[in-house]
């Protein structure tokens, strides 16, 4: 029938989010509407949803429900309302489920620069879009929508799952803390975000957190939060069991393990720097070689080695953040930052050293090792803020 033509095509394959859309150019939002068994609420969602979009950006957003399929046919309830409202679009997903994964196939089909999410059954208040959307405006790579900043709260949880949430938000700030820290509501459901920040990127997320995984992956730099007040479902069921519990651990892990791939490149690196400094060093030193007295080889054999080093990390460890600063002036720039990190921590090693082996550890090689441990996680999120860091403006 007429209605299945209206079904938008459900990517498949990796959950990537092309950088240039089919874009329709008047369409600067697209909002997603993620949905399971919601037929009592989806009706009202758009209704309100409009209303305050209509005023916001007239003819300038789409929304998406994007449906695993419910056994309420909500889908198919959604698909009766795009003839009244002629921005909705919908997507029934047959062969994949989960929240996540859901947002991020919308995504995929989103015609919109900013892309967003809200939750279906009405807990998140449509009137909070004003001020996510004006945070964009004004520069917000991520607007999140918060129950813990000025203005926020969760009136009617129970003890226990204020707990719950609580203590999740904690295990995050351990296993996590570079990501779960940004925020005071990692686990908000309800944002807006630039295109540009996860596009090219291939999202991995397990469960319901979306927010965590592209504040773990995304390239965002400035990050705005808007209090709102978590409504009470009035109807439907939550589908948030014990097993979304799970999932949001595993989840953590698998960000864990990504974020630190990059650590463990960046080590990589170091130690190939290590071989070209003792060759070097052999090369211009020794007596059978060049003979050069053994201070000027250590330090031609020293800088060869940060030279080393810097490509490797340029080109290899933190390649992925400088997609678009490729000019021969702003690598020469990281270059300098990058060779100005490194000997300040050589004067740091140096001085961890001398401290450990004179006042505490009598060992020099374990006071070595200390020492080396700590300036190379000094170097590393030293130069990932500096030398390449994601919030460049000149961007
Ligand atoms: N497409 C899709 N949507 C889902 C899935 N699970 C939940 N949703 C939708 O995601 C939104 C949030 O889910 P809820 O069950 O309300 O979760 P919650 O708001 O954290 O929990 P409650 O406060 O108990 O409602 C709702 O719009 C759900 O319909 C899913 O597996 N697939
Ligand atoms: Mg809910």
């Amino acid at each position: 029938m007429l209605r299945h033509n209206l079904l938008l095509p459900v990517s498949t394959g990796d959950l990537l989010i092309p950088l240039s859309p089919i874009t329709d150019r008047d369409i600067q939002l697209s909002l997603i509407i993620p949905t399971y068994q919601e037929r009592n609420n989806i009706t009202e969602i758009v209704q309100q949803l409009t209303i305050e979009l209509d005023r916001l950006i007239p003819n300038g957003y789409e929304l998406i429900v994007v449906d695993d399929n419910s056994p309420d046919r909500t889908w198919e309830l959604a698909q009766d309302l795009t003839e009244q409202y002629p921005h909705l679009r919908v997507l029934r997903r047959t062969k994949e489920r989960g929240l996540a994964t859901a947002v991020v196939r919308g995504w995929q089909t989103a015609r919109g620069q900013i892309l967003g999410v809200i939750d279906a059954d009405l807990q998140h208040p449509p009137e909070v879009l004003g001020q996510l959307w004006q945070a964009i405006g004004s520069g917000a790579d991520l607007a999140i929508a918060s129950r813990n900043v000025e203005g926020g709260g969760v009136s009617e949880w129970s003890l226990l799952r204020r707990c719950l949430s609580r203590g999740a938000q904690l295990l995050g700030l351990i296993i996590l803390p570079e990501t779960i820290g940004r925020v005071t509501d990692p686990m908000s459901g309800y944002f807006l975000l630039r295109r540009e920040t996860i596009a090219g990127k291939v999202l991995s997320p397990v469960g319901y957190k979306i927010s965590i995984e592209v504040i773990g992956r995304g390239d965002i730099g400035k990050i705005v939060e808007v209090g709102y007040e978590f409504q009470e479902r009035q109807t439907g069921n939550s589908k948030v069991t014990g097993r979304q519990y799970l999932e949001y651990i595993q989840h953590l892990f698998r960000l864990r393990l990504a974020r630190s791939g990059r650590f463990l490149q960046f080590i990589a690196v170091g130690l190939s720097g290590v071989v070209v400094d003792m060759s070097l060093l052999y090369l211009f030193s020794d007596a059978s070689t060049l003979g050069l007295p053994l201070i000027l080889s250590k330090i031609l054999a020293g800088e060869s080695a940060i030279i080393n080093n810097f490509l490797w990390n340029d080109r290899w460890t933190f390649a992925d953040l400088i997609r678009t600063q490729t000019s021969r002036r702003q690598k020469f720039r990281r270059f300098l930052k990058f060779n100005l990190i490194c000997l300040v921590g050589l004067l740091l090693s140096l001085t961890i050293l001398h401290l450990l082996y004179n006042f505490a550890i009598h060992d020099r090689y374990i006071a070595n090792f200390i020492a080396i441990a700590s300036v190379t996680l000094f170097n590393y999120w030293l130069n990932l803020k500096l030398s390449w860091r994601v919030t460049d403006d000149s961007k």
